[in-house]
């Protein structure tokens, strides 16, 4: 059998890796992560030691999910593992030079987004219908962003790709602005629910507008300027979000318990819910 001499998935790994090492910026924004998903870790461990109903426990789990998902998802990149080099199409500003794209944050937004809006549906007391429907377009939406960030063939078929994306996104946030308020006001959680909703709907602009600004987009930001912005954001969309999450369903776990009116499985059990 005759092997080549290097494999797709290994060809650019240490060539990504090399090129991250020599930015120290770029690194930077990778490691820091690094090191506060380790700490958000052991600090929601501890948070959670004394949850014990199902449905705060489920809520506790999917945002212990988010910093877990993210430490594999920062390793994955400072490694080079999910970092490629595109060769952009024409009409790019950047057209026909090799970019440094970071692939797998898009992959890996797949898996740590639909916890968040677990986490969020849960504490607003959803039904099962409006949280399958926002998760599966929050996965559409991270599917099709990835598209976008790897399309070489066509610039403008890189911004359909947003735009798809972007449809998905206003899926999102319709749930979380006009849905979910009035859920959480019902299951009486709407204190918390309006503040970390309004963390989430605020932060989580800002990722589109990278992808536009940065190398992806219109490259007015350079690689490790945009790193930074998601970096960024994900310190506070992640670990701030899941501390204050945590820490008000530590202190409120009676609220919790009781909810589950309309998914089932709380103090309600199946009762009907006319909305
Ligand atoms: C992309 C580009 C295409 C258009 C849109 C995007 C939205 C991304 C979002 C990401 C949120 C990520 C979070 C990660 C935490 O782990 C894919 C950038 C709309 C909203 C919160």
């Amino acid at each position: 059998m005759s092997v080549p001499s290097t494999t797709p998935l290994q060809a650019s790994q240490s060539e990504a890796l090399d090129a991250i090492q020599a930015d120290v910026l770029f690194n930077a924004s990778l490691w820091v992560n690094i090191a506060l998903a380790g700490v958000a870790i052991l600090l929601f461990v501890y948070m959670g030691r004394a949850v014990e109903s199902p449905r705060a426990r489920l809520i506790w789990v999917a945002t212990l999910l988010v910093p877990l998902v993210s430490l594999s998802s920062y390793v994955g990149l400072a490694s080079g593992l999910t970092v490629g080099f595109l060769e952009m199409p024409a009409g790019h500003p950047l057209a026909g030079e090799l970019v440094l794209t970071p692939w797998g944050r898009y992959l890996t937004w797949t898996l740590s987004t639909p916890m968040i809006l677990l986490a969020l549906g849960l504490l607003a007391d959803t039904d099962l219908a409006t949280l399958f429907t926002v998760i599966t377009m929050d996965v559409a939406m991270c599917v099709t962003g990835l598209a976008a960030a790897l399309i070489t063939s066509s610039y403008a078929l890189r911004w359909v790709f947003f735009g798809i994306s972007s449809a998905f996104f206003l899926a999102v946030l319709y749930v979380l602005l006009v849905e979910w308020p009035d859920h959480a006001a019902a299951a009486g959680t709407n204190e918390i629910f309006g503040t970390l909703k309004l963390l989430t709907v605020v932060l989580w602009l800002g990722y589109p507008l990278f992808w536009a600004l940065g190398p992806s987009g219109i490259a007015v930001l350079g690689p490790a300027l945009t790193s930074w912005g998601y970096s960024a954001l994900d310190i506070v969309a992640k670990y701030v979000f899941a501390y204050l999450l945590l820490s008000w369903v530590a202190d409120n776990e009676g609220a919790v318990a009781n909810a589950g009116v309309r998914l089932g499985g709380g103090a309600e059990g199946t009762a009907a819910v006319d909305d």
